[in-house]
């Protein structure tokens, strides 16, 4: 079977169009408590999703968690992306008003061989890999996500780093007239972890979720994944990858330092400052769960973290 990639095909092509329009007019018009039944309200069937362009072939991968995965629907529709509204229905009703074609991605800074990559580009760059991570807010609650992507390293090695690169900054798309102007974050969002932390092979740059392109909610066309942080590291949406020398400034550890550190490896010794950070609840279950160390990749990860003290580097 010929699998199409987004870059044959757009979600305009395949869903009838009358209805894509609809579809997206509605969701223009529609309030926040309306836009979460969107689904239901046209008729559609349950698995509605299947409309959006599907991306293959796809890699299995090694580094995925055999966990049950949280329903298609909790993860396009329970979401933070502060852009669109600072309730979780916020983005599923409101992002849909960004356009994600064209796009580029620029890859600057301390490079040997800086580069702009159309989003068409990207996708191309590398095998695409289905990888199951485990997602943990800061806000302690979590869900298990089929991601598509590639690491980031394969992109940034694409690149040259210098070795005077001992950072990478992450910039989002900020449009005003689109998202949010109140200045809960500074926009646009800004994200960025160490060099080492970029290139690990569980730090993917995300192109998909259950099979299909990334949802707008989720940070199409493109986004951060780094399974071992809390969520707010992955950043959506984004349109440029800065190699920098020093820690970038990022968007909530200039809201609030003490509560969002540059480091935000899932800790369950260090409480947020106005929470436990100790357990947390799987969307979709009851019962609370343990949180683990590094988000239960330690094993991969805690390497990187030998000598520093992770009490103070939050
Ligand atoms: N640009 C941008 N990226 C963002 C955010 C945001 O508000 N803006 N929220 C972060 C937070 S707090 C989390 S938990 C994850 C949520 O990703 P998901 O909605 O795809 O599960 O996205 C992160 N990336
Ligand atoms: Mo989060």
């Amino acid at each position: 079977m010929q699998t199409l990639r987004p870059s044959d095909i757009l979600p305009s092509e395949i869903t009838p169009r009358a209805l894509f329009e609809d579809r997206r007019r509605f969701l223009q018009s529609a309030g926040a408590t309306l836009a979460a039944g969107t689904a239901l309200w046209l008729g559609l069937p349950h698995d509605a999703h299947a409309a959006a362009a599907k991306l293959g072939p796809l890699a299995h991968s090694p580094l995925s968690t055999d966990e049950t995965q949280t329903g298609y629907k909790s993860v396009t529709t329970y979401n933070n992306f502060y852009e669109f509204g600072t309730d979780k229905e916020d983005p599923a009703a409101n992002a849909g008003k960004m356009q994600v074609r064209p796009w580029t991605l620029r890859v600057e800074g301390l490079a040997g061989k800086p580069r702009t990559f159309d989003i068409d580009e990207l996708i191309k760059l590398a095998p695409l890999e289905e990888r199951i991570y485990r997602l943990r807010c800061v806000e302690a609650w979590s869900m298990v996500i089929p991601w598509l992507g590639f690491p980031l390293a394969t992109l940034l090695k694409q690149v040259d780093p210098l070795g005077s690169a001992k950072y990478v900054e992450f910039v989002s798309h900020y449009d005003e007239k689109i998202m949010m102007r109140r200045p809960v974050l500074e926009w646009p969002y800004v994200e960025g972890l160490r060099i080492d932390e970029a290139m690990h092979p569980l730090t993917i740059l995300g192109l998909g979720l259950y099979g299909e392109v990334l949802p707008n909610q989720n940070g199409a066309p493109v986004r951060i994944v780094v399974p071992w942080k809390y969520g707010f590291k992955s950043a959506k949406s984004i349109v440029a990858i800065r190699l920098v020398e020093k820690q970038p400034a990022t968007a909530w550890n200039k809201a609030a330092a003490n509560e969002y550190g540059f480091y935000a490896n899932v800790n369950p010794n260090v409480d947020h400052p106005r929470w436990s950070q100790a357990s947390e609840r799987r969307i979709g279950e009851f019962r609370k769960r343990p949180t683990l160390k590094f988000n239960g990749y330690a094993e991969q990860v805690s390497s990187l973290y030998q000598g520093m003290d992770l009490r103070k580097f939050i």
